[in-house]
């Protein structure tokens, strides 16, 4: 069943329905399966291992096996910070980012539904991955993206996996509205974050985070939040491992947001349900460029529900944080996903978030997504001769 999620209106799984026709709110997919925890054993590590809390046919599924991504104790970085810090790398799925988990939902749930053209508006992630799991199913993909404003990577894949793409003179969010449009005219299965499918297999980031944890949740989870799906579907995730049983306690959801895109930040910090629109978001983290999140009211309840907390981060804390974390512990991500480790430094230094805590930071999409960004913030090669006197010389000096 799909429900609305402020007046609990009941609309059918095979609905083709966005957003509810009684009161305009966005929707959820309701899951809860009767099954102990013991079924997950001896299961491949993908995010079908959990697939009796996904709301699609288990036979019939699009995959390129995501999920299951590394979950690195990282000591040395948690020393220096003073906590016992846990990276959660998803970009270390088939497309580089954790929008895969829910693409696959998406995409299985488009077919089931026997649609032919998917699309969706991106900042780039989300478009190429849609464009990835659009190639493997053999539907027609039409993407939007900002233009000028999507990292080289994203847009290579986009391209490349075969998208119709279309640069719009516009933000995300004039984006996102135009292909909402067109979806709802009928013309293509939107396939962002508006659609309750998707979140459903975003959520498995909660399982595994207190799968990988022995069936334990950390104290708090703190990742970057752009358009507010992630982190609504991460609290979904644990609240249904919670509620089934599999674990005592929940974690603190804790938010972070560019400073020049921060509406989420600035409805918590107001006491407010909903947000106000940023009208022109800006920041160098052009994953979470985005200035009306269409699931703030989910995020909002999420960060409340679970005593957590919601902050912003500097272009230039985002990038030290970014360069911090490749560096002490070899973890190469994007600019949008260093924005959780930018985060906790901050909440650390102003008292936010206690010395004792067990974090997991999740860093939502790879390195090379953003390469322009990455070379921008090193010094060119030395450039030498294949010459073993001249480098052995350079190299001394240090
Ligand atoms: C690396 O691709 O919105 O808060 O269109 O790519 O669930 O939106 C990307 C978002 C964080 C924010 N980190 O997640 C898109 C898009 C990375 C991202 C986010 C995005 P949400």
């Amino acid at each position: 069943m799909i429900k609305c999620i402020v007046c609990d209106a009941k609309y059918d799984l095979n609905d083709i329905i966005y957003t509810c026709n009684n009161c305009g709110s966005i929707l959820e997919v309701l899951c809860e399966p009767d099954v102990s925890r013991d079924i997950f054993k001896c299961r491949k590590s993908t995010m079908w291992k959990y697939k009796e809390f996904m709301p699609v046919d288990p036979a019939k599924i699009v995959t390129l096996e995501e999920g299951g991504t590394p979950f690195c104790k990282c000591d040395k970085l948690g020393e220096k910070l003073g906590v016992e810090l846990y990276v959660k790398v998803e970009g270390s799925n088939p497309t580089g980012s954790f929008k895969d988990r829910g693409m696959s939902v998406g995409i299985t749930k488009a077919i089931e539904l026997g649609v032919n053209t998917v699309g969706c508006a991106s900042t780039g992630n989300t478009s190429a991955s849609l464009a990835a799991y659009a190639a493997r199913a053999g539907l027609r993909c039409i993407v939007l993206l900002p233009s000028g404003k999507v990292a080289l990577g994203k847009l290579a894949q986009a391209m490349f996996h075969g998208a119709e793409v279309f640069s719009v003179r516009g933000n995300f969010d004039e984006a996102l509205e135009t292909i909402t449009a067109l979806a709802l005219e009928g013309q293509l299965y939107l396939l962002n974050s508006v659609n309750p499918f998707r979140l459903e297999g975003q959520k498995s980031i909660g399982f595994e985070i207190v799968d990988d944890l022995g069936w334990k949740s950390p104290d708090r989870i703190i990742l970057p939040v752009g358009n507010a799906g992630n982190i609504s579907a991460i609290w979904k995730g644990v609240k249904e491992f919670h509620r089934a049983g599999f674990i005592e306690d929940l974690p603190m959801m804790t938010g972070i947001q560019a400073e020049g895109a921060a509406p989420i930040v600035r409805a918590i910090r107001e006491n407010k349900e909903d947000i106000i629109p940023f009208e022109n978001p800006e920041t160098v983290a052009t994953a979470i460029r985005i200035g009306a999140p269409v699931s703030a009211i989910k995020a909002i309840r999420a960060i409340n529900e679970s005593n957590g907390f919601a902050e912003t981060v500097t272009d230039e804390e985002i990038l030290s944080a970014q360069k911090l974390l490749a560096r002490t512990e070899g973890i190469g991500v994007e600019p949008a996903s260093a924005a959780s480790i930018a985060g906790l430094i901050k909440l650390l230094e102003n008292g936010e978030v206690d010395k004792n805590e067990q974090i997991v930071c999740v860093v939502t999409g790879h390195l090379l997504k953003d390469p322009n960004t990455a070379i921008n913030a090193c010094v060119e090669p030395v450039e030498v001769n294949a010459n073993i006197e001249e480098l052995s010389s350079i190299i001394t000096r240090g």
